[in-house]
């Protein structure tokens, strides 16, 4: 492989934060060390420092209670689901276009590992490098190799594909398994990393590629009793290639522990299972790749789709949902602004109307971000409502591909996509 194909040779001990930086300040003093774009003042201001900057979070052994996720999930914010953490739309109010990290939904399949960036490894393996005779297909990268690299930074949503999997049976009343999640199990940031098109280039990538198979560094899943081994999902090669990260930060942060600190993927607009978190390697295959999560989940299954299920799931659906409490009071005969977020996996949100008689009639929203693909678009309506009683809001989108939010769902076995519009109940008093 080209000799820019091997990152940098790593010390093998773990290093804390402090006698790291002051090691490489003194290399940079020595010559040895590059620093572009930063003045000699500003490097002989740290060197002189006693103590350098933390740029990790530090480690939060204590989980809370409970769960398996690191930070706090306050009740106001959160609905604890079993190995998750679904975000209360109420807690959305007032913040901006980028969901705050303390506010992001969490989806665990087990918990949360506590990774250390200057441990981590990234191996990039398998048929699809291209490697000399007699030698290992593997390239490996650590932290600062990924650092080194030209940085992108992209707002995207991440969001589960079961996201408003409870109104299949609350709306619809089906029975679908899995996480019975409201409209909350989704949330927008601003990713900061590297494209993986870049990483895959540098590890040596083959014409013969057509799959990458990222895997997490959590524990293995058991499902009935069955280890399905670690979190993986295959992505197509034109994919990886065409707008997929390798994220170290989120929102300005380095990655939280619970989104995948220190690296995770991120696969903008597609299901949430794609955007692999703690990933610890990549396999590049010349051949297709299946996992359990692209053969028998992840996939619709049940009458409306074919007997094998369908393709597996790539892009997200379209949804709206308002920045309220479920039960929501408003006195009668006040002017009040509801305000709502939506957002598809398609392309960037078209229009969106409101209906505050429970889907009699209809009247558009004013949109208050400029509509954009791989992220919400915020809006709002004015309503005075008339006599007190219980009454339903309904918010629905249309995205700039013509997808519209269906009153009914098609439904499937696992509850996933779920697109129509939701009936948020309200009272007036
Ligand atoms: N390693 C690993 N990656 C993972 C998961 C996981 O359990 N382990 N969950 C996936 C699922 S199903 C979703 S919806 C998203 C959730 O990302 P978040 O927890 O940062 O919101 O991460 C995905 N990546
Ligand atoms: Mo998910």
């Amino acid at each position: 492989m080209p000799a820019s194909a091997a990152p940098s040779p790593r010390p093998a001990p773990r290093l804390d934060e402090t006698a790291y930086d002051r090691r490489r300040l003194r290399q940079w003093l020595a010559g040895e060390a590059r620093a572009d774009g930063v003045s000699r003042r500003r490097l002989l201001t740290l060197l002189a420092a006693t103590a350098a900057a933390t740029v990790l979070p530090a480690p939060r052994p204590a989980r809370a209670a409970g769960t398996p996720i690191v930070k706090p999930l306050p009740p106001e914010s959160f609905i604890q689901r079993g190995t998750n953490a679904e975000t209360r739309w109420e807690a959305l109010r007032g913040t901006g276009h980028h969901t705050p990290n303390e506010l992001f939904f969490v989806r665990n399949h087990t918990a949360t590992p506590v990774l250390d960036a200057h441990d981590w490894r990234l191996r990039l393996w398998g048929s699809g490098l291209r490697s000399a005779p007699g030698e290992d297909r593997a390239v490996e990268f650590g932290y600062d190799d990924l650092r080194a690299l030209p940085a992108v930074t992209r707002t995207a949503f991440v969001e589960c594909a079961g996201n408003g999997r409870g109104y299949y049976t609350a709306q619809q009343g089906e029975t679908v398994t899995g996480t019975s999640w409201t409209l909350g199990a989704v949330g927008v940031a601003r990713w900061r990393g590297v494209r993986l098109a870049d990483v895959l280039r540098k590890a040596g990538l083959s014409s013969r590629a057509v799959d990458v198979q990222p895997r997490g560094l959590d524990a293995e899943y058991v499902s009935g009793g069955e280890s399905l081994g670690r979190v993986r999902r295959p992505l197509p090669l034109a994919k990886a290639l065409s707008d997929v990260i390798l994220a170290y930060e989120m929102n300005g942060e380095p990655l939280p522990y619970d989104h995948g600190h220190p690296v995770r993927v991120l696969v903008p607009s597609w299901v949430g299972i794609a955007s692999i978190k703690w990933v610890g390697d990549i396999e590049v295959s010349a051949q297709p790749l299946y996992s359990p999560w692209n053969t028998t989940t992840y996939r619709l299954f049940g009458p409306a789709h074919p007997e094998e299920g369908s393709a597996p799931l790539t892009r997200q659906t379209i949804k709206s949902a308002f920045e309220l409490a479920s039960g929501a009071t408003f006195p009668a005969g006040r002017g009040h602004v509801l305000h709502g977020r939506s957002w598809s996996g398609a392309g960037a949100i078209e229009r969106v109307e409101v209906s505050t008689d429970g889907g009699t009639s209809w009247r558009p929203a004013r949109l208050h971000d400029r509509p954009r693909a791989d992220t919400w678009t915020r809006w709002s309506v004015t309503w005075r409502p008339g006599a007190p009683g219980a009454t339903h809001l309904l918010a629905r989108a249309t995205d700039t591909t013509g997808r519209t939010q269906p009153e009914i769902a098609v439904p499937n076995t696992q509850g996933y996509l779920f697109n129509a519009v939701v009936r948020h109940p309200v009272t007036v008093v």
